[in-house]
């Protein structure tokens, strides 16, 4: 019965974090840092992703996003890039698709109008 209780009580949890909204997460590097986000939980397929870079320098940068999960025993290296919209102000939109449940590493990619290119890695679960 206990044990019972219990998953129920994971299922609980589950679902409320489920229903609690999106996405969430700092991408940082020695030299910038990038807040992820999204409205929704991430899921298998298409998502959007929104990015905010916080560092003033990078607020008219060009950006982009690959996100790409190393080979696993049976299943191919998988990838996929975009270039991010700006939406003015350091926000800028990718869609992405990610192909499977899983972690998949996360490389964003700013262009500063002058100087040099910053790579930031992280990672995402789904
Ligand atoms: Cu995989």
């Amino acid at each position: 019965m206990k044990t019972l209780a219990k998953i129920f009580m994971i299922m609980i949890l589950g679902v409320s974090l489920a229903y609690s909204g999106g996405f969430e997460k700092v991408a940082q590097s020695s030299s910038a840092k990038v807040v992820m986000s999204s409205e929704k939980p991430l899921t298998v397929g298409n998502n959007t992703i929104m990015l905010s870079i916080e560092n003033e320098k990078y607020k008219d940068a060009t950006v982009s996003l690959k996100v790409f999960m190393p080979a696993m025993p049976g299943m191919p290296y998988m990838e996929s890039s975009t270039d991010a919209v700006s939406l003015g102000a350091g926000k800028y939109k990718a869609d992405v698709n990610l192909a499977m449940s899983g972690t998949w590493q996360v490389h964003i990619f700013i262009t500063p109008k002058a100087g040099k290119k910053v790579r930031i890695k992280s990672s995402i679960n789904i």
